[in-house]
């Protein structure tokens, strides 16, 4: 096991990475910008090392200053959390460069699953489901036509180098196509200073459905299930739940297998997710592959029991994972609400400032994951994520009750959040039937439903 781990990250998942620590005997060192000083993980790792000015380009993005951190402070290696460095190839490469264990898939596979036209080729040859679409990249606006034909409207054309729903552009007809496939172009291009573009068959109003992995670096995959991440706004996830209520045992074991065998075509290792998309009719379909710890893994957590920012840290350091797929168990029903600071009834502004009183909710089946306190402030400076609320409950009705009494419980004053919207969203009779699908907060709002 590693000695002294050190984490580049900030906020609610900085501070989950200095509890995994301390559970599992290693010192934490956290780096921060000059605004995060008085942090929560800040105060509670081992060491703190303030590594930059408020702008993450100047402190969380400066690979030269993470490392000298972590160099000053002898840590073996480096956890980059999500966002930021966390999906840097190159900064994976550098870590191992400098003998330092990167905790994450080698860079490698983070390579082989960000550029995405070569990750639908990667998973065609391992037999995993992709949507229909063109074969590799759009060379020119005659290939985009004479695909978009062949398989019918409507299409999506996607950047290549994009995820998460940046630069993607849905083509309903053949006249609007070559207008937006040269805005796709261009769009990749000012994004990712890459034009590759590629096109898949447009599924309407699919559910995304992704599966957890954990992988050792001896050969060993398991998936720990999947979580329903269907009610997003904008590609940002506000809801997510385990399990899915359109997943049954045979559908789930189909698609957890699918997960591994992802996983294992780039040689994955340590915590990972595959996103599938879901559609109407049952059919599901590779979508891209996320190599880090995500937001919403506690919900998988509370189901399973199993720590996985430890596992992940475990199967860094090398260990063997203590888990077979037969081992793995499913136990009821959990769900997490986001809170950002945000102001729903200004476009979903962010909504920073100092946080005058912070009341947490409690009690059975409650668990919350969050940096901020009464007195702190929320600097402008970085993502509005100031917490999760996650229920654990038997069953998905009371799972959805126990949500709806954890938010009332839930107290903030000094700053606007999406709290009461979220339990608004809790409440509509589509989310209490499960009938949600990747636009519904979007339609429902434009429906006054919300
Ligand atoms: C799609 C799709 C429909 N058909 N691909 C959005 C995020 C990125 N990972 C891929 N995305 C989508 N890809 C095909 N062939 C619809 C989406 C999509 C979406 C997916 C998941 C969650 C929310 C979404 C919102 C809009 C579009």
């Amino acid at each position: 096991m590693f000695q002294r781990i050190l984490i580049a990250n900030r906020g609610e998942i900085a501070l989950r990475i200095v509890r995994a620590c301390r559970e599992l005997g290693v010192e934490s060192v956290v780096v921060h910008s000059e605004p995060d000083r008085d942090s929560l993980p800040v105060q509670l790792a081992d060491r703190a090392v303030c590594i930059g000015p408020a702008a993450a380009t100047e402190s969380y993005l400066l690979v030269d200053r993470v490392f000298a951190a972590a160099e000053i402070c002898g840590a073996d290696a480096i956890h980059p959390g999500y966002g930021f460095l966390a999906e840097n190839a190159d900064f994976a490469e550098a870590c191992e460069a400098c003998n330092i264990c990167f905790i994450g898939p080698s860079a490698e596979a983070i390579r082989g699953m960000g550029n995405k036209a070569s990750a639908r080729a990667t998973m065609i040859e391992a037999g995993v489901p992709v949507v229909p679409g063109s074969e590799g990249l759009l060379t020119d606006e005659d290939h985009a036509m004479a695909t978009a034909k062949a398989m019918g409207f409507p299409v999506i054309i996607k950047a290549s180098a994009g995820g998460g729903g940046r630069g993607m552009r849905v083509v309903e007809e053949e006249g609007t196509l070559v207008q937006n496939y040269h805005a796709a172009r261009n769009e990749a291009l000012n994004s990712f200073a890459n034009g590759d573009v590629y096109m898949e068959r447009f599924i309407q109003r699919p559910r995304h459905i992704e599966f957890q992995i954990l992988a050792d670096k001896h050969g060993n995959i398991v998936h720990l299930g999947e979580r329903d991440c269907s009610l997003q706004r904008r590609h940002q996830k506000l809801i997510e739940e385990t399990p899915s209520i359109v997943i049954d045992d045979v559908l789930r074991k189909r698609m957890g297998e699918a997960a591994v065998a992802a996983a294992r075509a780039v040689d994955y290792a340590t915590a990972g997710t595959v996103e599938f998309l879901l559609s109407a009719e049952g059919e599901f379909f590779f979508m891209e592959m996320n190599t880090r710890i995500q937001v919403e893994h506690p919900v998988t957590e509370v189901v399973t029991g199993i720590d996985l920012v430890q596992e992940q840290i475990r199967c860094a350091a090398g260990e063997h994972l203590a888990l077979e797929q037969e081992d793995i168990r499913f136990d009821g029903h959990a769900i997490e609400i986001r809170i950002n600071a945000e102001c729903p009834e200004r476009g979903f502004a962010p909504c920073p400032g100092p946080i005058t009183l912070c009341c947490f909710p409690g009690g059975p089946g409650v668990r919350i994951d969050s940096h901020v306190y009464s007195g702190c402030v929320i600097p402008p400076y970085y993502d509005s994520l100031i917490g999760k609320v996650i229920v654990h409950a038997p069953t998905r009705d009371e799972a959805l009750a126990r949500a709806r009494r954890a938010l009332d419980e839930l107290h903030i004053e000094g700053i606007e959040t999406t709290t009461e919207f979220a339990a608004k969203l809790l409440g509509t009779e589509a989310v209490r039937k499960g009938q949600t699908y990747t636009k519904f907060i979007e339609d429902a709002m434009a429906a006054g439903d919300l």
